[in-house]
């Protein structure tokens, strides 16, 4: 392990003194900052196996070196983010770019460094090599047949990985679509996927969920065949129980209300889980928080409350994970910002005072509902996550520590410079 527990106290030991000043004036300040801060310390967030590399654009790739050349290497990548953050104990595997060829080795291995697999995703939007048929009009909606066969026996066989690993969830993000008018029956190519969506549900174990995530638009450029939470909402209601919505941040139309949507598919019970990341034009797949904080608090504040209305539990109750790519960073720094980001909306949202909001609410009081969401989110909130982190065994600074212990240099001296994790 790159970094050990020594390495960590001793971090600590040199900010603990500036941190103990700054998080006891948040506890003088903030109401049930100790249950905030149990809170937290709970809430653990998803690592993709496929974010630990350079991601590239269809432009181009600069990678940065030591990047993980398999399973085994991300899995330590991952085991790492969560040794300075403990709040990254799940990976979340991509089939087929990362299979697992001996599952008992790779689960203990996790198990090493206190991570879990969370939900596992299926890949229709690429070719494989040797593949006998072709995903460019479509997987699951295919008008052909036999290649729709061959979409659903995949996702059959991703949650046989899965199970295998010990999640319980299967993704299903589907490319399929069109991108031009009159290409495709909308309604075949709706029932098309919903027949083989049912298929593939009838494959789930009981105890497992399927997520059926929607995107506006890209790889497709006319229509999305689950182009948004609507059409997700349709297939996971026809589908059954064990099927929800998943919500990406970035796969929406400019200026979502993605609050909103999360807050009436929580109401039905059907929101399954959550993709992070940030945008400012599309799915741009951006490190979360960097753009629109304020939209990522607002957010968490329908999630929490909204979890809080039907007694859900926070940290379990939703898959939570990352969906990014970095093409200009460090993938591990970004992947720490990220969970910051996200562990600082979440704190934020626990102490917007509810009781104050409903009954400006009950009075339209306009003004007073924003000022408390705004006190809310102005909130500094930093000593809270550094103390979770702390008291989990955490680093107070794990960014600033990632740096002082050069771990990227140590990576790219046992990996190399030329390593391309797979990916996107
Ligand atoms: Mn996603």
């Amino acid at each position: 392990m790159l970094i050990d527990k020594n390495g960590i106290d001793n971090h600590n030991s040199s900010l603990q003194k500036a941190h103990n000043n700054r998080y006891a004036c948040c506890n003088a300040d903030i109401e049930h900052c100790e249950s905030i801060v149990n809170k937290l310390k709970d809430f653990q967030i998803a690592i993709p196996s496929w974010a630990l590399g350079t991601g590239g654009t269809r432009f181009g790739r600069f990678s940065g070196g030591g990047e993980p050349r398999n399973l085994e290497e991300k899995i330590e990548d991952i085991g790492l983010l969560h040794a300075l953050n403990r709040s990254s104990g799940a990976i979340s595997l991509h089939i087929p770019w990362d299979i697992p060829e001996n599952p008992k080795h790779i689960k203990s291995l996790a198990a090493q460094y206190g991570l879990q697999f969370d939900a596992i995703n299926s890949n229709t939007f690429q070719d494989q090599p040797g593949q006998p048929f072709s995903y460019k009009f479509g997987s699951l909606q295919n008008v052909n047949k036999a290649i729709r066969r061959q979409a659903i026996d995949h996702n059959i066989e991703v949650i046989r990985h899965g199970e295998a690993l010990g999640s319980s969830a299967l993704t299903v993000w589907l490319a399929d679509g069109s991108c031009f008018p009159g290409q495709l029956n909308f309604r075949e190519a709706f029932q098309n996927t919903l027949t083989s969506l049912q298929e593939i549900y009838q494959a789930l174990p009981h105890d497992w969920k399927l997520f059926v995530e929607y995107k506006a638009f890209e790889p497709n450029f006319y229509s999305t065949t689950v182009g948004d939470w609507g059409q997700s909402y349709l297939y996971a209601s026809k589908l059954g129980s064990k099927a929800y919505t998943l919500v990406d941040l970035g796969h929406h139309l400019p200026n979502a209300n993605i609050e909103q949507i999360v807050a009436l598919l929580l109401m039905e019970g059907k929101l399954g889980g959550f993709h992070f990341n940030d945008s400012k034009y599309g799915d741009d797949d951006l490190t979360t928080g960097s753009i629109k904080p304020y939209q990522l608090f607002l957010i968490f504040n329908e999630l929490v409350e909204g979890m809080d209305a039907r007694g859900m539990n926070h940290s379990k109750d939703l898959g939570w994970m990352i969906d990014a790519s970095h093409n200009v960073k460090d993938p591990l720094e970004d992947l720490l910002q990220s969970v910051e980001a996200i562990l600082i909306a979440y704190a934020q949202a626990l102490l917007t005072d509810r009781k104050a909001l409903e009954e400006a609410r009950q009075t339209n009081d306009v003004v007073k509902a924003q000022e408390i969401l705004q006190h809310a989110f102005r909130t500094d909130v930093r000593p809270l996550v550094a103390e979770a982190r702390l008291r989990a065994g955490g680093a107070l600074d794990p960014i600033g520590l990632f740096r002082k212990e050069k771990v990227r240099q140590q990576l790219i001296r046992s990996r190399g410079t030329t390593t391309v994790a797979t990916g996107l």
